[in-house]
């Protein structure tokens, strides 16, 4: 396995519901190091570019109002296997369907307020990791494994 990273969304519902460092815990326990976070309230411009490959679902309205109803944390996890290993700890999309001890089935309420985002693919993290982060703002530790 190679070292990756992925683009990770705490949504507004995790910051409601205040598990931001609940969250993080997960991941740093299982071996994703946040190496970039920031705290961003995001306009519906940025939510519809982030979400356009969903345009044509009828959910894209009501998931783009949900992504700027509050602030989200957005992270750039870094590890072995981080993409695939980020949407296991995450979880099902929908929260009912999810395996226990992830972090939708613990936390999350519905399919709408699943509480985090995941990048689905290698590719998929390169483009959204750019899409919020400058390359500057990005950190490796220098104890990566
Ligand atoms: P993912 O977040 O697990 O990758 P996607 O299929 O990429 O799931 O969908 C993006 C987001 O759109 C989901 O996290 C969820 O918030 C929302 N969504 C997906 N399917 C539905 C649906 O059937 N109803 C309402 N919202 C949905
Ligand atoms: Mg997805």
């Amino acid at each position: 396995m190679a070292i990756e990273r992925t683009l990770s969304i705490i949504k507004p519902d995790g910051l409601e519901k205040g598990v931001i460092g609940k969250i993080i815990s997960r991941f740093e326990e299982k071996g994703l190091k946040p190496v970039a976070i920031r705290l961003q309230q995001l306009s519906q411009k940025e939510a519809e570019g982030f979400y356009a490959v969903h345009k044509a679902r009828p959910f894209f309205k009501d998931l783009v109002q949900f992504m700027i109803s509050g602030p989200v944390v957005l992270m750039v996890l870094e590890g072995e296997n981080a993409v695939l290993g980020n949407r296991d700890i995450m979880g099902a999309t929908n929260p009912a369907q999810a395996a226990a001890g992830t972090i939708r089935k613990d936390f999350a309420t519905s399919i709408d307020k699943n509480t985090v985002h995941g990048s689905d693919s290698l590719e998929n993290a390169k483009n959204e990791i750019a899409y919020f982060f400058r390359e500057t703002e990005i950190q490796p530790y220098p104890y990566q494994k």
